[in-house]
């Protein structure tokens, strides 16, 4: 088998250093797909990658054929089949949101023009990095040569973290709950549609009788989980983020009929904004990744979406006011 060439941005960084060697484990492209890792970095953490790969070397993995590091990005994007994007730059006390768009958007143009340059026409890449739908969408928006729908953003942990909690609620194991789908931003306004989720097959809302439960504690719960986690660890959701990651790919690229969290290129799906990215449920076969478009939901939930969906529609007029979106 041909290795395929896999892009990590960010790669000295928490979530890189967990992501991979879950990658080179072959968890997420399968036990016998041969590996070439490349793997991104500023200029300033290239010797903290230089141990990374030293790392890799040491666990001696079958898989990996070769492991490129710069932080050249055509080095770093050339032929590539899969990308991870995780590196980008954090908001600092002080700063506005639009102040963080802006900085985003520079690395992410420059990103999407390198894959739009140098990466497989049929490369799949994965933003991680926030604000992730939009940088999913500045990233896709430059890389004009390549389809808006080779490109997704995580929302998949915001899913894990609210099927734990539901879980626990109704006193079974997670692998009961089905259908905990995220929709709208990875943000505060994010919206853990527990309407639709099932228990056991049936609807969880019939066995949790709780409306104040759901509404005030547990859509809370999952927008505030990143911040509980700073303010508990010190630092932002690493091993965990690197899992929903290694998830959201695997399912891209080896299939799921069953309903996971995506942030894909909208249509217009759920009365979201077409052109933004837009978590909501899908399915994936064959390497195509699927809204499932006729779940309804009521005026409560309506609301909950049109919030989230604002705000993505509005990240994307202050990208356009600055004049950093090429549409
Ligand atoms: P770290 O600060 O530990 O690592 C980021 C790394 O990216 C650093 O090593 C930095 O040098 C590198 N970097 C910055 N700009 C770069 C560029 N232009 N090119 C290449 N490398 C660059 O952050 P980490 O904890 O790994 O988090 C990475 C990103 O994931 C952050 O933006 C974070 O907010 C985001 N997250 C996204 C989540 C999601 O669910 N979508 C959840 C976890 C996490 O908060």
């Amino acid at each position: 088998m041909e290795p395929i060439k896999v892009v990590i941005t960010g790669a000295a960084g928490q979530i890189g250093y967990q992501l991979i060697y879950r990658i080179a484990s072959g968890e997420v492209f399968g036990p016998d797909q041969p590996l070439i890792l490349q793997l991104l970095e500023l200029e300033a953490a290239m010797p903290a990658l230089k141990g990374v790969v030293m790392e890799i070397d040491d666990c001696a993995s079958s898989l990996v054929h070769d492991i490129v590091y710069t932080s050249d990005l055509k080095e770093a994007f050339n032929g590539a089949d899969y990308a991870f994007l995780v590196g980008s730059v954090p908001r600092k006390a002080g700063m506005e949101r639009a102040d963080l768009l802006s900085i985003n958007a520079g690395v992410f143009i420059d990103q999407g023009r390198a894959i739009n340059q140098y990466a497989s026409r049929d490369v799949k890449v994965l933003v991680v990095g926030n604000p992730c739908n939009t940088n999913c969408l500045i990233a896709a928006s430059t890389a004009s040569d390549l389809s808006p729908h080779q490109f997704f953003a995580m929302t998949l942990l915001d899913e894990y973290r609210a099927t734990t909690q539901l879980a626990r609620k109704a006193n079974v194991h997670h692998s009961k709950i089905e259908n905990c789908i995220i929709f709208g931003n990875h943000s505060s306004t994010l919206f853990p549609d527990y309407w639709h989720t099932l228990v056991d097959g049936k609807p969880i809302v019939d066995l949790i009788k709780s409306p104040k439960w759901f509404e005030e504690e547990f859509i809370s719960t999952i927008q505030g989980r990143g911040a509980a986690i700073i303010q508990a660890r010190g630092a932002s959701s690493a091993a965990s983020a690197a899992n929903a990651a290694v998830g959201t790919m695997k399912k891209i690229v080896m299939g799921s009929e069953t309903p996971f969290s995506v942030a894909i290129y909208s249509q217009g799906e759920y009365g979201s904004t077409p052109g933004t990215y837009v978590s909501m449920p899908c399915t994936s076969v064959d390497g195509k990744v699927t809204p499932i478009t006729d779940w309804k939901h009521n005026p409560l939930a309506q609301d909950r979406m049109k919030a989230t969906f604002e705000e993505l529609e509005k990240e994307r007029q202050t990208l356009r006011a600055l004049g950093l979106l090429n549409d």
